[in-house]
């Protein structure tokens, strides 16, 4: 092992098990395209493409080669009150690939921030427009909009929310998630059942007078609480009660983005446009990090009143638009045009379905959901230990198999590459098959 045990203790890792992680630490030395290099030797293959961030592989050479570049030729630029060429070029490119309304681009630094920018931009927008009276804020159960404080209260994912209960934004209620296993278990797709769910926001426009409710956020489809995609008429359905009532619809398209759901973005598969979209991940193919909150024309011009002298918003990062990121991410969309990776992704989504539904007739797999190259599958908790089976399966197809597959508790989550080979994808479930067959 090429860590020191004090550098093992000095180093907290977010959202992992530490004190098992520790005891045989997995740890990776390099990568390049569809593998990573082990620091025992062994190439692993990547299931999960990073963490939903490097569709297009690893370390791609003209990334590498854009950001290697640009670290020579301007590191950082003063943030505020200046720019650089890059972070322009990035925004009016993003612009073009976005639905038709889209019109600005505020830069984070990752899905967190652009969940809190964006829901921050809701609440600034209604009250430049006299409506500050709007101040509720609208999630869903099983929603995962990061962890700082408002993606936080807007998120439905208890373990994140437990020990800080007291704490979240006062304002806030949660839609019902649409997963149903009586109903939707082992649908492809998007499920028949569940589209009248969205009514449910009906329901909190009565109790709480729509007048008072400034955004609903939702991810199109469900990433990280389990690849939940919308029932049919769904989206659809909140897109017209928020018309309606003059409620911002956020579309989180952290994952959904840039080729995941074989579309620039989420908005485009699905045809609904949300008022506010935010991204990060497949931005920069996960290279540097980064985020993009988009809005409408209308909501930009909203907050761009008083005198010209003055801020207009109060918010943004030292980071925001960093010219590495932003070189990265002009690489990538390039990337993306010339290699047609969006298509390529649309072309695999058939028999990427068929391959994970291959698993649902072995007896620990409770439910399998798909979409686009997203991809969950339930296994069976273990009575009394809850999340081992899980971590069992994630360890032993790292260990004993060289895949990389990402367990969330007893979820498997599924993330191919979007160039991905077929065999690959076939190759991916056989192993988990046989690692489900093998633990207890
Ligand atoms: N919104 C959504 C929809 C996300 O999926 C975030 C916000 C937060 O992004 P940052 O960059 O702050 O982590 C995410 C991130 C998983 C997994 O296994 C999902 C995420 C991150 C790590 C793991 O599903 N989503
Ligand atoms: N904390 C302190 C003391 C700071 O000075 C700053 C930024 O200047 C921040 C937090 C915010 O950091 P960032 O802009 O990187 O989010």
């Amino acid at each position: 092992m090429t860590i020191s045990p004090t550098a093992l203790q000095s180093y907290w890792m977010p959202f992992t098990a530490n004190r098992d992680f520790k005891q045989n630490p997995r740890i990776i030395v390099s990568a390049s395209g569809h593998y990573y290099q082990t620091d025992d030797g062994r190439k692993i293959y990547d299931a999960f493409s990073g963490l939903w961030t490097s569709g297009l592989g690893h370390c791609h050479p003209k990334i590498v080669e854009a950001v290697q570049k640009q670290v020579a030729t301007l590191d950082y630029a003063m943030a505020f009150q200046a720019g650089h060429d890059k972070v322009f070029q990035l925004a009016e490119q993003l612009i073009e690939l976005a639905p038709a309304d889209f019109a600005q681009v505020f830069f984070t630094n990752s899905g967190s921030e652009s969940a809190d920018t964006a829901l921050k931009l809701a609440l600034a927008y209604h009250r430049s427009r006299g409506e500050g009276h709007r101040t509720r804020l609208i999630g869903r159960e099983k929603g995962y909009h990061g962890v700082n404080f408002g993606g936080m209260s807007v998120g439905g994912m208890f373990p994140n929310r437990k020990a800080f209960g007291a704490s979240l934004l006062p304002a806030v209620d949660h839609l019902p998630h649409t997963w149903n296993l009586e109903k939707n278990a082992f649908s492809k797709g998007q499920p028949e059942w569940g589209g009248h769910l969205a009514n449910e926001l009906e329901r909190l426009c009565a109790l709480h007078d729509a007048s008072n409710i400034a955004a609903v956020i939702v991810e199109p489809v469900s990433g990280s609480a389990g690849i939940i995609p919308p029932p049919v008429g769904y989206l659809e359905r909140l897109r017209e009660i928020c018309t309606q009532h003059g409620i911002l619809l956020i579309f989180d398209e952290v994952i959904t983005a840039f080729g995941r759901i074989g579309s620039s973005f989420g908005a485009e598969r699905f045809g609904v446009t949300p008022d506010i979209l935010t991204t990060a991940k497949g931005l920069t193919n996960g290279v540097i990090p980064m985020g993009a909150v988009m809005v409408q024309q209308h909501i930009h011009d909203a907050l761009m009143h008083g005198p010209t002298q003055m801020i207009e918003l109060f918010h943004g990062y030292t980071y925001s638009g960093h010219p590495i990121a932003c070189a990265a991410g002009l690489a990538c969309l390039q990337v993306y045009r010339e290699e047609g990776t969006f298509q390529q992704a649309r072309e695999l989504e058939t028999h990427f379905e068929e391959a994970i539904h291959s698993l649902a007739d072995h007896p620990r797999v409770t439910d399998v959901r798909n979409f686009g190259l997203m991809g969950g599958v339930d296994i069976k908790p273990r009575a009394g230990e809850p999340g081992m089976r899980g971590l069992e399966v994630h360890k032993s197809c790292f260990w004993d198999e060289d895949f990389m597959v990402r367990h969330s508790a007893d979820l498997l989550q599924f993330s191919p590459f979007l160039n991905s080979k077929p065999e690959d994808i076939s190759r991916t479930f056989e192993v988990v098959r046989k690692v489900l067959d093998r633990i207890d």
